[in-house]
């Protein structure tokens, strides 16, 4: 089956600690020209306006920085993702800082409100912080949260002001349906820097987590056949790509990168062999910053990954 797809592109970073992952998509565009590729010529895209000029003002809480900002960015990413899935496309998201991807699993369940949908969550780290919880105040550290309705109170660490958590309750209420996905929808693939609250989480709902030695000791192959049997009873899947899933050997131009990541070669295998299985809805790439970056690495290699899972659908 050959399928249209649509490059949403959100050239959004003021979820991330580290200046620079906004480039990101940008740094794609210019690897797939280095390539000789037309890709970004053969499908049609769209962008995202964002709202990266919050940057520049000292506003809101040290626990969720930019919320207000974030609220809009995943408002505007859940309203393109349903716009496409309505109109039968497939979306493949081209993001920067992560915690747009709850927009992403927004836009899903406004367009299929009645569907179970599953998450593949390829990344470093589990993004499961609350305000209540995060080290940083970065957002991108929260997106799962977001989609699952979680505040992990019981592990609270910081104390919000009344303006902070209207605004977190909006996060988890965006599309007005609340949880979007239970932990039983989830799939950690390479989670492996996680704090204390995140930890007592994933633990309390016996997350589903390969780790990295895991994949390479039983191999891509094995993993995905495991993780699609896991997600059985959902209808539809979401893969969502963090680089810093990537060993910091090819992850250098990230903004959080953590030793014992996969390879490319791994990732790449991993993505293309998710993305033949007809539930999977939409996929996304996230955190490419060049500003960190030599020779802009990270950006062929996220490059790379995304020509292998989109060529994928071809040779089904
Ligand atoms: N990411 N857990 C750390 C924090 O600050 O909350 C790191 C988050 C990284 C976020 O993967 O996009
Ligand atoms: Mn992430
Ligand atoms: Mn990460
Ligand atoms: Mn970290």
């Amino acid at each position: 089956m050959t399928k249209t797809l649509k490059i949403i592109e959100v050239k959004s970073e003021i979820g991330a600690g580290t200046r620079g992952a906004s480039l990101g998509v940008d740094a794609i565009r210019i690897a797939a020209l280095d390539f000789g590729s037309r890709f970004f010529k053969k499908h049609k895209s769209v962008e995202v306006p964002n709202e990266n000029h919050l940057l520049l003002e000292t506003t809101g809480s040290p626990y969720a920085k930019r919320i207000s900002g974030i609220l809009t960015m995943v408002e505007r990413v859940s309203d393109e993702v349903r716009a496409t899935l309505d109109r039968q496309e497939f979306p493949v998201v081209l993001a920067g800082d992560h915690s747009t991807a709850a927009g992403t699993i927004a836009g899903i369940k406004a367009a299929y409100p009645k569907s179970k949908l599953g998450v593949i969550w390829i990344d470093a780290h589990a993004d499961l912080h609350s305000p209540y919880t995060t080290p940083s105040g970065n957002m991108h550290g929260m997106p799962l949260a977001m989609a699952l309705d979680e505040d992990n109170m019981d592990a609270r660490v910081n104390k919000l002001d009344q303006e902070t958590i209207n605004y977190w309750y909006q996060l988890k209420n965006v599309g007005k349906i609340a949880p979007k996905i239970n932990y039983r929808d989830l799939v950690l693939i390479s989670a492996r820097d996680m704090e204390k609250p995140e930890e007592s989480l994933l633990k309390r709902n016996k997350v589903k987590i390969f780790t990295t030695a895991e994949l390479r000791k039983r191999g891509v192959e094995r993993i995905v056949i495991e993780t699609l049997k896991y997600l059985d009873h959902c209808d539809l899947i979401y893969v969502s790509f963090d680089v810093d899933s990537l060993d910091p050997t090819a992850s250098r131009g990230t903004g959080t990168p953590v030793a014992q990541g996969l390879t490319e070669r791994e990732a790449g295998n991993l993505m293309s062999r998710l993305i033949t299985n007809q539930k999977v809805c939409c996929f996304e790439i996230v955190e490419v910053n060049p500003t960190l970056d030599r020779e802009n690495q990270m950006a062929e290699h996220a490059f790379e990954i995304l020509i292998k899972a989109t060529n994928a659908f071809r040779n089904e």
